[in-house]
């Protein structure tokens, strides 16, 4: 049996990270997975060689090498279509499980909403980088502005950071109609981590994707 495709989005410090520790730790014992599958944890961009190289070139490129936003939609899709075939494909194949950091969500979110880049262009980048491969669930992390821009005060900004708060206001704005359009988990983020993690296991107790035969 295909094995199952998780993926976690938000804006800038909505607390993927942290849940993706503690989902780590109890989606293997918690039932849902069936024995023998492994969970494999992985992000974008960076979830493969190609895409840790990438990664670095697209939020700490060198100076005079940050890219256009056309050139920056292209190396997201470079990294997805990469991370879809050498890595999430073959581990759903064999039926182990995949949670991620991010996704094609991300992509319509940032560089649609957030860049204004064409919404049709994106969704035949789309197509052609997973291949046809959605998330069996996406959980939204749903956290207002200014708690992503308190919780990131202390921290040195990447480039995609440094665009400032109305960039990523369209890209919250932008969050939130995909997650509506595309049936998202919708989890309150701007509660104590261990109340978060506990949405997260209800909205995945509850989801029709995880039903045992
Ligand atoms: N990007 C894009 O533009 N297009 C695309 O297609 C894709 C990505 C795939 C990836 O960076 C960047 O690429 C990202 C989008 C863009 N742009 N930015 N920024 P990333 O993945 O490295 O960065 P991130 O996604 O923004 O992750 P993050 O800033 O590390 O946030 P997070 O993983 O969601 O949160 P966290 O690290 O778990 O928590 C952030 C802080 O808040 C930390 O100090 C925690 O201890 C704290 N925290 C976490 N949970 C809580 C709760 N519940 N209460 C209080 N404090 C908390």
């Amino acid at each position: 049996m295909r094995g199952r495709f998780l993926v976690l989005e938000g804006i800038d410090g909505c607390g993927k990270t942290t849940q993706l520790r503690q989902l780590a730790e109890w989606l293997p014992d918690s039932g849902l997975m069936p024995d023998g599958a492994t969970l494999h944890l992985t992000r974008e961009p960076g979830g493969s060689p190609l895409g840790r190289a990438l990664r670095e070139l697209l939020l700490h490129p060198p100076d005079d090498a940050a890219p256009c936003p056309e050139a920056e939609l292209l190396m997201y899709a470079a990294d997805r279509a990469q991370h879809v075939q050498r890595r999430i494909r073959p581990a759903l194949e064999r039926g182990d499980w995949v949670l991620s950091d991010r996704f094609s969500g991300s992509t319509l979110a940032y560089q649609g909403d957030g860049r204004g880049l064409d919404r049709a262009l994106i969704l035949d980048l789309e197509r052609i980088a997973t291949n046809g491969l959605m998330p069996d669930v996406t959980l939204w992390l749903d956290l207002p502005l200014e708690a992503s821009i308190a919780r990131r005060e202390e921290r040195a900004e990447d480039r995609i950071e440094a665009e400032g708060q109305a960039f990523l206001s369209r890209v919250a704005t932008g969050f939130q109609v995909l997650a509506a359009e595309r049936n998202w988990a919708v989890i309150p983020a701007d509660q104590r981590p261990e109340e978060v993690h506990k949405a997260i296991r209800r909205a995945l107790e509850g989801h029709v994707a995880f039903r045992r035969p």
